[in-house]
C-alpha cells in the first residue's frame, strides 16, 4: 500500500463562489491528510507550466486566463490511493457529465468553470506539489485519528 500525494486546487470560480470550505471538507471527511494549504494569485508563467501538456489545445489561452483571473486555493493531500480517489471525488472534466455526489457533479455546469483541479497520476501529484509549493510550506504531521480511518 503506497502512500501517494496529490495536488488539489480550488480554481478562481470556486473561491469567488464561496466553495472553498465545502471542497476542503469533502477531502477531510473522506479521510485524507492535508499537508499544504494556501490562498494564492497564480502568475501566468506558473499557470502555463502547470498546464503545459495542453499548450497546443485551442482552449489553452482561455484556460490560462481563467486560472489567473483571481486567487486560487492550493492544497496538498496525502494518503493511500489519494490520487485516483480524489479524481473520483472531483468527477468528470465536463461538469454536465460528472456524477451527482461528485464536486463537479454537484457544484458546476461548464468545463471552463469546473471549480477544482486534481492531479491525474502520482507522478504528476509530486510534480505539481513541487511546482505550487515552496520548501517549508508542506507540513508533515500525524493525525490523532489515523487509526480510526485505517487499521
Ligand atoms: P481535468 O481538469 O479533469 O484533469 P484536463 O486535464 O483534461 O481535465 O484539462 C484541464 C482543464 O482544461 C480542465 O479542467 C478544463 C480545461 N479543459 C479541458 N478540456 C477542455 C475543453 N474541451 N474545452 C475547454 N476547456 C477544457
Ligand atoms: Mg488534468
Amino acid at each position: 500500500e503506497q502512500v501517494e500525494e496529490t495536488y488539489i486546487m480550488v480554481k478562481p470560480d470556486g473561491v469567488q463562489r464561496g466553495l472553498v470550505g465545502e471542497i476542503i471538507s469533502r477531502f477531510e471527511k473522506k479521510g485524507f491528510k492535508l499537508t499544504g494549504l494556501k490562498l494564492f494569485q497564480c502568475p501566468k508563467e506558473l499557470a502555463e507550466e502547470h498546464y503545459k501538456d495542453l499548450k497546443a489545445r485551442p482552449f489553452f489561452p482561455k484556460l490560462i486566463n481563467y486560472i489567473t483571473s483571481g486567487p486560487v486555493v492550493c492544497m496538498a493531500w496525502e494518503g493511500v490511493g489519494v490520487v485516483a480517489s480524489a479524481r473520483k471525488l472531483i468527477g468528470s472534466t465536463d461538469p454536465l457529465q460528472a456524477e451527482p455526489g461528485t464536486i463537479r457533479g454537484d457544484l458546476a455546469v461548464q468545463t471552463g468553470r469546473n471549480v477544482v483541479h486534481g492531479s491525474d497520476s502520482p507522478e504528476n501529484g509530486k510534480r505539481e506539489i513541487a511546482l505550487w509549493f515552496k520548501e517549508g510550506e508542506i507540513c508533515q504531521w500525524t493525525p490523532a485519528l489515523a487509526s480510526w480511518f485505517r487499521e
